[in-house]
């Protein structure tokens, strides 16, 4: 099934998930805000229009699959499947307490309906791509979506899964990077450039789509677009601002890892009524 829902809809619940990603992290005290408000579109596109998946019966062996690879933004993640059904909303400010189903990085021991559990950056790329084999090899439709930070990708192991999947033509594979531009420490163009990213994963044997990240009727039609292609696996290069939705959290390299405090947390929500 799908849980389809018009583009108002899916706009109102962006702002939903970002709203519940600030209560979240405000409430720890820590976490990933940056890094999680840039990818709520891409989440909320996938898991309200595009997957197949029934999150009253998680382990539907047709499902469609989705790996965070870029464990560290959980809360985008926690929330999207909160909001689906999957596990407790009222829950989500226990993020990152002891006895919590919501860890500090996806944990499927505490998230069973997780499809594994990730924060090791560069090996979600590795586990979708198996995902894809397996799914071929079994004559399955179902499709694997994940979703890489800019920063992950400088890991090797990127690009040694990277190669495996054009080699083998894994084509019920879409791998999205969340280009937001900035990684742990500051921006990735003066840490170490992942420039010309285009060219790069064509070369390497993709099809790729670039888009705004935040567009999510491109996200739609680019979601569509990768079901076509037949022969490649598909990387979408989607542009995306970190921290995105809030004024002071945007494009601000210090809310990699750290929370808002109480006042932020209360200027955030009024800017994301
Ligand atoms: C193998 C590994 N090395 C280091 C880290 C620590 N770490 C957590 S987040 C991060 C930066 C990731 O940057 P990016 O992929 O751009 O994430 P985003 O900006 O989207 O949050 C690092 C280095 C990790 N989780 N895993």
């Amino acid at each position: 099934m799908k849980l389809k829902k018009n583009l108002e809809e899916l706009q109102e619940m962006c702002k939903r998930v970002r709203r519940h990603i600030i209560e979240m992290t405000g409430a720890a005290k820590s976490g990933h805000p940056g890094g999680s408000l840039s990818a709520v579109e891409i989440l909320v596109t996938l898991f309200f229009d595009i997957m197949k998946h029934d999150p009253a019966n998680p382990q539907w062996p047709d499902r469609d699959r989705f790996i965070l690879s870029k464990g560290h933004g959980c809360p985008v993640l926690y929330a999207v499947m909160a909001e689906c059904g999957y596990t407790p909303v009222d829950q989500l400010k226990t993020l990152r307490k002891l006895g919590s189903p919501y860890q500090g990085h996806p944990d499927k021991r505490f998230i069973p309906a997780l499809e594994a559990s990730t924060g090791s950056l560069g090996q979600g790329l590795s586990l979708a791509l198996g995902m894809g084999c397996a799914a071929r090899l079994d004559g399955k439709p179902w499709r694997t979506y994940v979703v890489l930070g800019d920063g992950e990708i400088q890991e090797g192991q990127i690009w040694e899964t990277a190669m495996f999947g054009a080699y083998h033509k894994v084509d019920n594979v879409v791998a999205i990077v969340d280009y937001n531009r900035i990684q742990l420490d500051g921006w990735v163009k003066d840490i170490m450039e992942v420039e010309p990213l285009v060219p790069k994963w064509q070369s390497f044997g993709w099809h790729v789509i670039e888009l705004d990240g935040h567009n999510i009727p491109a996200l739609q039609a680019a979601f569509a677009e990768a079901e076509a292609i037949k022969g490649k696996p598909v990387a979408i290069i989607a542009h995306t601002v970190k921290g995105k939705g809030v004024s002071f959290m945007e494009n601000n390299p210090k809310f990699h890892g750290v929370a808002p405090t109480p006042d932020e947390v209360q200027v955030a929500l009024k800017e994301l009524q």
